[in-house]
C-alpha cells in the first residue's frame, strides 16, 4: 500500500484521478486526489518517510530539542502499543490535552495507528469544560501535560469511563494532588508507559472513510461540539491546501503560532510538514510577539503561520523590524478571522512578505478558500481551494450575484462525518455534501470572496446590512488603535446602529476628542451610515479561547 501512496500525491495524484471524480459528491471540481479504500492516516504521514530514507532528518523541533523522523516513528508505535497494553478497543477515543511538542505527535498518530480515535481538546478550557469532554467522549483514557493538571484534575471527580489519567513531561507524583482522592491510583507517568512499550506496531487496518479522530468546535452558545473527521480527510487538506496553495515541500521548516489542538495548527505544524518530509518547530509557549520573534531568529523558518492579532501585536512593537525576523521567511499565512486589509499591506511593507489570508473551520479541517503566492488581495479571503466547491445564497436559498452577500456554504472531500452525538445540529449544518458555514460572503465580479460577517453578528441599519467587520478593519486602520469590535445598539429611536469598542495602543490616550476624530476617520472611508455612533475604550476584548472576538458579549452593554 505504500508504494501504490507514493504514486498518488499531489499532481501525479491528479493525472489519476479520473477513475474517482464523476459520481464522487466530495469531488465536484474534480481535483481530488484518490485514496485507496483501506488507509491508515499514519502510514502516509508517519511510517512512509522511513521508507523513503528520512529516519534521521528533523521531523520536530519542540522545547526539548530535535526529534527525527526514525524517532518520531518509534514513539508513535510505543503510544499505540500503550494503549493495546491499556485494553483500549478498536475506535474508543483517546482525549488528548497536551502542549505542543513530540507527545501531541506521538499521541495523535500512535492513536490513528492503534485505530484509536483521538480527540485533541485545547489546552485553554475550565475542568467544567473537561468533565463534560470526558463523559461526551467516553475516553477510557486521557492523556495531559504536568501544567496543565491543575486545570484537568478536577475534572475527574466522579468519571465513570476514565480508567487511566497519562501525565506527559515531568511527571511528579506530588502533582496528582489537583486530582480527586479515588482517581488518584490512575495516574501514570506517560514516559514510563510508553518506555516499557514496544517499538514496534502494525497499523490496524482501518478504511480511508472512518473516523480517524475528533475536534470539538465551539459555537457562540451551548456546548461544544465534536466533529468526527475521516482518516482521508488529513491526506486531502495536505495536498489540495499544503501542497497545492502554500507549496510546502521537503526543504521548509514551518513555524505557527496556532497549536497543535486548534484545526489550523494540526494542518500548520503536523500533517502539511509530514506530508511532504519536511521540519516543524513548536513550543509549548503562549504566542506573544516576543516569543515569535524569538523562534524567527533561532530557527529561520520558512513559513510562518499566524493569526491577525498576532500581526497587528507584532507590528504594534515598534522595536521589531525585518532584522528581528526571519531571513529565510518566503511566506506567511493568516487564519480564525479575517485580516484587516490595512494590517496585511503593513506586514508586507515591514517585513517584505505576504501574508496568505485564507478562511478555514473545523468543520472543513483546513483553509478552504483562500489568497495566492503572487495572487494576494488583502481584505479578501481569495478564491476557493482547488477541490472545494463554494456557493453563496440567499434567505430562499437562491445563489446570489457578484457583489451581493449571500451565506457561504461549500462542499469538498474534508468535511467531517457529523457531528457526535448530535442530530440536531448536524441537520442544521451538513445537508447533503454542502455545509453552512455561517459566514456571510460578497464575491467580487473578479472572484475574489470577502468575508462581510458572521451570520447572526450582521447588522441591518436603516434597511441596510452593515458588517461588524468592514467598521472593525476600518477603524484598525488609525494609528491610535490597536483593535476593535462593533455590535449594535439600540439609539433612542430603538433602531439598530453601530457601536465600536475600542482598544488603543500602548501610548494612546482616549479622549473624547480622540472618539470623534475615529468617527470622522470611520465616515471618510466606509460609506458615512456606517459609522459607530458610540464608542467606548477598552483595556481588552472579550475573545474566544480561538482569539474570535465574542461580539456577544458586547451586546447588551
Ligand atoms: C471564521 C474566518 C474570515 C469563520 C480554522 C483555519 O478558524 C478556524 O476554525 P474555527 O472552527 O472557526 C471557523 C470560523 O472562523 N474564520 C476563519 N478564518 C477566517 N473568517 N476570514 C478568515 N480567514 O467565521 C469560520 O466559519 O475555529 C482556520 C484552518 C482551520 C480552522 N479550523
Amino acid at each position: 500500500m505504500q508504494l501504490e501512496f507514493r504514486l498518488v500525491r499531489g499532481d501525479e495524484g491528479a493525472a489519476l484521478a479520473g477513475a474517482q471524480t464523476g459520481e464522487d459528491p466530495d469531488d465536484e471540481a474534480g481535483a481530488r486526489p484518490p485514496v485507496p479504500r483501506e488507509f491508515n492516516a499514519a502510514t502516509h504521514f508517519i511510517d512512509r518517510h522511513l521508507g523513503e530514507g528520512r529516519g534521521g532528518k528533523v521531523a520536530l523541533i519542540d522545547d526539548a530539542g530535535a526529534h527525527s523522523y526514525g524517532e518520531i516513528a518509534a514513539r508513535v508505535n510505543r503510544f499505540g502499543n500503550m494503549l493495546e497494553r491499556l485494553g483500549v478497543a478498536t475506535e474508543q477515543r483517546v482525549m488528548v490535552c497536551l502542549l505542543d511538542g513530540a507527545d501531541f505527535t506521538a499521541a495523535f498518530f500512535g492513536s490513528i495507528k492503534a485505530g484509536v480515535v483521538p480527540v485533541p481538546i485545547s489546552t485553554l478550557l475550565t475542568a467544567d469544560d473537561y468533565a463534560y469532554m470526558m463523559r461526551d467522549t467516553r475516553a477510557p483514557v486521557v492523556v495531559v501535560s504536568a501544567p496543565l493538571l491543575e486545570r484537568l484534575g478536577p475534572a475527574l471527580a466522579e468519571q465513570p469511563f476514565v480508567r487511566a489519567l497519562l501525565v506527559a513531561e515531568a511527571y511528579d507524583a506530588g502533582a496528582t494532588s489537583w486530582v480527586p482522592a479515588p482517581m488518584r491510583e490512575r495516574v501514570k507517568s506517560l514516559d514510563r508507559l510508553m518506555a516499557e512499550s514496544c517499538e514496534s506496531l502494525k497499523p490496524a487496518a482501518t478504511v480511508a472513510d472512518e473516523t480517524a479522530f475528533w475536534l470539538y468546535s465551539s459555537g457562540s452558545t451551548g456546548r461544544p461540539k465534536a466533529a468526527m473527521h475521516r482518516h482521508e480527510s488529513l491526506f486531502h487538506t495536505a495536498v489540495l491546501y499544503g501542497e497545492r496553495v502554500l507549496g510546502i515541500t521537503e526543504a521548509d521548516v514551518v513555524f505557527s503560532a496556532a497549536k497543535m489542538f486548534f484545526a489550523y495548527g494540526l494542518g500548520n505544524s503536523l500533517t502539511f510538514p509530514l506530508h511532504v518530509g519536511a521540519t516543524a518547530v513548536v513550543t509549548a509557549e503562549r504566542p506573544s510577539p516576543a516569543m515569535v520573534m524569538r523562534v524567527m531568529r533561532a530557527h529561520e523558518p520558512t513559513i510562518f503561520y499566524g493569526v491577525p492579532t498576532l500581526f497587528a501585536a507584532i507590528l504594534a512593537d515598534p522595536a521589531l523590524g525585518r532584522a528581528q525576523g526571519s531571513p529565510r521567511l518566503r511566506v506567511c499565512t493568516s487564519a480564525g478571522e479575517a485580516l484587516p486589509a490595512d494590517l496585511g499591506r503593513r506586514w508586507r511593507e515591514h517585513f517584505g512578505v505576504d501574508i496568505l489570508d485564507g478562511i478555514g473551520s473545523t468543520e472543513i479541517l483546513h483553509i478552504f478558500i483562500s489568497n495566492r503566492h503572487g495572487d494576494v488581495r488583502y481584505g479578501t479571503s481569495g478564491k476557493p481551494v482547488g477541490g472545494y466547491t463554494i456557493r453563496l445564497l440567499d434567505d430562499q436559498g437562491a445563489e446570489v450575484g457578484d457583489g451581493v452577500v449571500g451565506d457561504l456554504w461549500c462542499r469538498g472531500p474534508s468535511i467531517c462525518s457529523a457531528y457526535w452525538n448530535n442530530r440536531a445540529a448536524s441537520t442544521q449544518t451538513f445537508v447533503g455534501a454542502w455545509i453552512r458555514t455561517g459566514d456571510k460572503y460578497v464575491r467580487e465580479p473578479d472572484g475574489y470572496y470577502r468575508y462581510v460577517g458572521r451570520s447572526d453578528d450582521m447588522l441591518k441599519v436603516g434597511g441596510i446590512w452593515v458588517s461588524p467587520f468592514e467598521v472593525e478593519s476600518a477603524l484598525a486602520a488609525h494609528p491610535a488603535v490597536l483593535e476593535a469590535a462593533v455590535v449594535g445598539r439600540s439609539d433612542a429611536d430603538n433602531l439598530v446602529k453601530p457601536k465600536a469598542f475600542v482598544v488603543l495602543k500602548g501610548g494612546a490616550k482616549s479622549s473624547q476628542a480622540l472618539a470623534q476624530e475615529l468617527q470622522a476617520f470611520v465616515k471618510e472611508r466606509l460609506a458615512p451610515y456606517k459609522y459607530p455612533r458610540w464608542i467606548e475604550f477598552r483595556d481588552e476584548l472579550p475573545k474566544t479561547a480561538t482569539g474570535k472576538i465574542q461580539r456577544f458579549k458586547l451586546r447588551d452593554v
